[in-house]
């Protein structure tokens, strides 16, 4: 191998490494998380969507708190919650979406 292809090889490689790990990180972006908890804000019956104000959810690279809307995987588990209620919950991601597959009030 001469040198330039050798360095040519290096930098494929160093690209493959690059492109493996942005795919690792989108992962942990969208993956599914232990129960987490949070308040309810708001309840959209209707639209089957829920505002939930929530700490850090590190895989979803949410690192501070916030308040966000989530859609339920099942509309009628949010007659099992209230406004101002304390919860748990388990937010998913759905095709690019976040879900919650479960909810409870603590
Ligand atoms: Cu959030």
């Amino acid at each position: 191998m001469n040198r330039l292809s050798f360095t040519r090889s290096r930098t494929r490689l160093g690209a493959l490494l690059l492109s493996l790990s942005f795919l690792m990180g989108a992962s942990a972006v969208c993956a599914q998380a232990p129960l987490a908890d949070g308040q309810v804000i708001k309840i959209d019956q209707a639209a089957g969507k829920i505002t939930i104000k929530h700490g850090s959810l590190k895989q979803f690279g949410m690192d501070e708190g916030m308040t966000m809307v989530y859609r339920a995987a099942d509309p009628t588990m949010l007659n099992a919650v209230n406004p101002g209620d304390k919860i748990k919950f388990t937010p998913d991601c759905v095709n690019g979406q976040f879900v919650i597959t479960k909810i409870q009030a603590r």
